[in-house]
């Protein structure tokens, strides 16, 4: 095998979610989901924009399977929005929900194209954020009814399973940062809304499993290596609990059954378990603890942590920028591909999984149509190369990475950023719905058909 070329029969994808592109959020009986509330309030989301329209894929995803067809990808990882299929988060379901995926489905495998299904990418219908969302034991049983009615549908032809994308953002951005919906700020909820969405994973596990025979299920996490700003104690231990917080957090109860005992001491110690882990039931963790046969990484950079320096009450560690970044991508994200070969050694190394794929993978850049109407989009060029050659050193120190999926097949909605940055390897004209392949769609198209970085990996 060349330095350059990936495994036989290495996956490679393109990823997207439901609420960043489909649009149609009032179409064929679709409830209202708590993104739908947030982007309505003032102020929230940067550019005032909402998701009502995004990329119209609803309308246009034959459209979209011909762009991916024609760049050559195997396989197409999509969310399933749950307000779609069960509008009012549990109760009747929406068969015309259920037939637009059926659509979607069917169309993929026709154009030869493997469908990678997600079922919560974070779009909870907003009629069960009305009752507490995550927050709520019984937003776990909500779920494992949807991804049954799901995967009673579809689970004969989609036998790629995703149950969470990134439970952290959903716990920790959502519930304690306000930074997305539903945007609130309160650590205890966080932690709750953790065991929650953890303890949903493990339960709707059998569900796919019963429902979808054959198929291979794992999870997301957005993992990253986390580094100390400096070889000082202090900026060390930051950097070992924010590593607790961000990926051991997760894990550790999905792998081993159990939380990390420093992380638990540690929310207990700063008052965010005001009742300790009354959450966790006795037999939670043996559920949440259900053998996968993958983990999914979502990877954009690394994090770099001091210790707070301001007497702070709770002492939380700081992530700040890289120092002297060689270069940042349009969200004000370090470029750092070693850190993609390194989280991937690790979470060999201490998990053991039986298969990983990078689940997403990707750059925002605003770059856009020349005068000749091309897009030159350089900077993500490089992007992709530099991660996917991070890719291939993992190979080769031997993790079992299976597959790439980039992040993302078009520009779409970037949650509180709304439009203003632009993760596509196809632009979008969010006013025609025109969409043009980037340099970088053609560069992957190419890479996706030689199963090698050879000759791209220089460009
Ligand atoms: O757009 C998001 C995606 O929904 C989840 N992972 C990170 C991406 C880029 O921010």
């Amino acid at each position: 095998m060349s330095r350059d070329a990936f495994p036989r029969g290495f996956v490679w994808g393109v990823a997207t979610s439901a609420f960043q592109i489909e649009g149609a959020h009032d179409i064929d009986g679709r409830g209202p989901s708590i993104w739908d509330r947030y982007a309505a309030q003032p102020g929230l989301i940067e550019d005032g924009s909402n998701a009502n329209v995004a990329c119209d894929h609803y309308h246009r995803y034959q459209g979209d399977i011909g762009l991916m067809k024609s760049l050559g990808v195997g396989a197409y990882r999509f969310s399933i929005a749950w307000p779609r299929v069960v509008p009012f988060g549990r109760g009747p379901v929406n068969e015309a929900g259920l037939d637009f995926y059926d659509r979607l489905v069917d169309g993929l495998l026709s154009a030869g194209i493997t469908p990678w299904s997600t079922l919560y990418h974070w779009d909870l219908p907003q009629a069960l954020q009305d009752e507490g969302g995550w927050t709520r034991r019984s937003t776990a049983d909500a779920f494992v009814e949807f991804a049954d009615a799901v995967s009673i549908r579809l689970g004969d032809r989609v036998q790629h399973w995703i149950t969470h994308n990134e439970p952290w953002c959903v716990s920790v951005l959502g519930h304690a940062d306000g930074k997305q919906a539903p945007g609130h700020r309160s650590w205890p909820e966080a932690l709750v809304a953790s065991h929650h969405l953890l303890l949903s994973h493990g339960r709707v596990v059998p569900v796919l499993r019963c429902n979808s025979p054959g198929s291979r299920i794992g999870i997301t996490l957005n993992t990253a290596e986390c580094e100390p700003a400096s070889p000082s104690d202090a900026d060390r231990a930051a950097a070992r609990q924010f590593d607790g917080e961000l990926n051991r957090w997760f894990l550790d109860p999905i792998h081993f059954g159990r939380y990390p005992s420093d992380v638990i001491e540690y929310h207990e110690r700063v008052g965010r378990l005001p009742r300790g882990m009354d959450f966790v039931r006795p037999g939670d963790l043996e559920e949440v603890h259900t053998p996968l046969d993958f983990i999914g990484v979502n990877y954009y950079s690394r994090a770099v942590v001091r210790s707070s320096t301001v007497p702070e009450a709770d002492n939380e560690p700081r992530t700040i920028p890289a120092p002297d970044p060689i270069e940042l991508t349009d969200m004000g994200w370090e470029v750092y591909p070693n850190g993609l070969t390194r989280a991937l050694i690790r979470l060999n190394t201490d998990y053991a999984p039986s298969a990983l794929f990078v689940t997403e993978n990707g750059a925002a850049y605003s770059t856009g149509p020349g005068s000749d109407g091309s897009v030159e989009d350089t900077e993500r060029c490089a992007y992709v190369k530099q991660h996917l050659g991070a890719c291939l050193e993992a190979i080769r120190a031997g993790v079992p990475l299976h597959g790439y999926f980039l992040w993302s097949l078009l520009d779409n909605f970037e949650w509180a950023f709304g439009f203003s940055k632009r993760f596509g390897i196809v632009w979008v004209d969010f006013e025609t719905q025109e969409r043009i392949i980037k340099a970088s769609g053609h560069m992957y198209s190419r890479i996706v058909r030689r199963n090698s970085l050879a000759e791209d990996r220089a460009a």
